[in-house]
């Protein structure tokens, strides 16, 4: 019998699932373009077993990999865990042996100094390889059709950091998967990289700066000519972690940073910016320069949106503050000034998890896309998800025009992580398709909708059903055939 706590991280829509399982041909309601040909990778963290700590929070759980296999206009499912090293161990031993998150000194002795990733972010294609991803660690290395694991990476030995980020970018103009490392001498440690990895797999340089702070350094931007770090005092400290408290805390006293680091440049050549005000901010839907300017597209918002890491003074979680809204961020190169040059907040929507037409990814952009938090919406269904928010729209925004418009789920559902699908490679910038898990929590199955990239109010021309429903998750990645190992 498993025993999983019973709390908000484990129950109601929470529920574990830890289901391996292969389907062919899902059904399907509506038509799936034939020409759609690729796949969809998208991961749920699902802790294999019940966890050391009863308090165990979403972020910690073993990442569960689901590939939507696209061809002919059929749709084959796959679904395994990502068998890091933690899982391995643990399957042998039968029972969780790592502790806390992020905290390995709550681990089994027998467990101290093994690589503690879940790999529970962020699933991406590259070089023919499933880099199966999570912030903490290197990253682990997949089959992207079979799901079968390789294990971790140092990229031949030229990765001397000790991280890779869940969030890499792919520059469409090089082909090279952009990257950093935070913690990158050891947790804690206010070291950092920026790496870049060539088509071919190969680490092509690696470098090395530092941090004014150490703090949760989640996803980054990359334009043409510069790597972004935004810094929200997101942070933690040894005396953290030896009283086992959550690793990280919010601490509104710190300072936001933006530091730019020319892509081919070397850490003394790095600025850090000063943000108006701390704010909380955490995935970027694109960056792009105008020359020395620089635009940093994010949802902020006014306090901390992850109540698992809470105000390091105890002030109380503020779900309204958590809220947070598409900003435009501005700094220059050339300016004499350390403060930003300007904050535009974009739209109304509450959002979160945006993206792009990625091969307009580091440059001037018009199409981006976001999950919406619609709260005048009914909702019928159970409970909330992990950070408290029920994503029920769709967003698009047309940066050109300023026009917003979206689609909405129903009041049983919730929305996970949109993909962008380009209809074909030469398509103008947002022709295309809009991909999203979407979670049916009355009668308890997924769908893979798909709709018209630009006109989601026109609902989705499929539904893929999925005879279950899919825990939630995080990020996902659509890869064309022609970037996959073999057909
Ligand atoms: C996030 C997710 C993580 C993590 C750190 O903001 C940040 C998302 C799924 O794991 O370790
Ligand atoms: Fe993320």
């Amino acid at each position: 019998m498993a025993y999983f706590p019973d709390t908000t991280a484990f129950t109601g829509v929470l529920n574990p699932l830890r289901l391996e399982v292969d389907l062919i041909d899902l059904e399907v309601e509506g038509e799936v373009p034939s020409h759609l040909d690729g796949t969809f990778h998208r991961v749920q963290p699902d802790a294999q077993f019940p966890p050391k700590y009863d308090d165990d929070q979403f972020f910690n759980g073993d990442g569960l990999i689901t590939l939507f296999r696209f061809k002919d206009g059929r749709i084959d499912l796959k679904q395994r865990y990502a068998l890091t090293d933690k899982l391995r161990v643990e399957r042998e031993a039968g029972k969780a042996l790592f502790g806390a998150y992020r905290n390995p000194l709550t681990d089994d002795e027998s467990v101290k100094g093994m690589i503690r990733s879940t790999a529970n972010t962020t699933p991406i294609v590259h070089a023919g390889k499933l880099y199966a991803l999570k912030e903490d660690s290197p990253a682990l290395v997949m089959d992207p059709l079979t799901l079968e694991t390789e294990g971790f990476t140092d990229f031949n030995g030229k990765m001397k950091g000790q991280t890779f980020t869940a969030h890499p970018k792919i520059d469409p103009k090089t082909g090279n998967m952009c990257a950093f490392g935070y913690a990158s001498k050891g947790l804690l440690t206010r070291d950092c990289t920026y790496m870049e990895v060539s088509p071919e797999g190969e680490l092509l340089f690696e470098t090395f700066f530092e941090a004014p702070y150490y703090c949760m350094m989640h996803d980054f931007g990359v334009t043409e000519d510069y790597a972004v770090f935004h810094l929200v005092p997101i942070t933690s400290n040894w005396d953290r972690l030896k009283a086992n408290k959550p690793h990280f805390g919010f601490d509104i006293s710190l300072p936001v940073y933006l530091g730019v680091l020319p892509r081919q440049g070397e850490a003394k050549d790095m600025r850090w910016f000063k943000a108006p005000k701390t704010v909380f901010a955490s995935h970027v839907m694109n960056a792009f320069n105008d020359g020395s300017k620089i635009y940093f597209d994010i949802p902020q918002a006014e306090g901390n949106a992850f109540p698992f890491f809470p105000d390091i003074n105890d002030a109380p979680f503020d779900p309204v503050a958590a809220r947070p809204y598409l900003h435009r961020w501005c700094v220059d190169m050339s300016s004499n000034s350390d403060e930003f040059t300007s904050v535009e907040k974009l739209t109304d929507m509450i959002d979160e998890f945006p993206r792009i037409d990625e091969r307009y990814a580091t440059q001037a952009y018009r199409h981006g896309w976001m999950l919406v938090m619609d709260p005048d919406m009914a909702y019928e269904g159970p409970g909330a998800r992990a950070a408290g928010f029920r994503m029920n729209k769709i967003g698009h925004i047309d940066m050109a025009t300023g026009k917003q418009d979206f689609w909405y789920c129903g009041p049983q559902s919730m929305i996970q992580e949109p993909q962008f699908i380009p209809r074909s490679a030469d398509a103008p910038e947002g022709d295309g398709y809009i991909i999203a898990v979407v979670d049916n929590c009355v009668t308890n199955y997924s769908d893979l909708v798909i709709l018209d990239a630009l006109h989601l109010e026109d609902g989705p021309m499929a539904r893929i059903k999925i005879p279950f429903r899919l825990r939630s998750g995080l990020h996902g990645t659509w890869a064309d055939a022609s970037k996959l190992p073999r057909n």
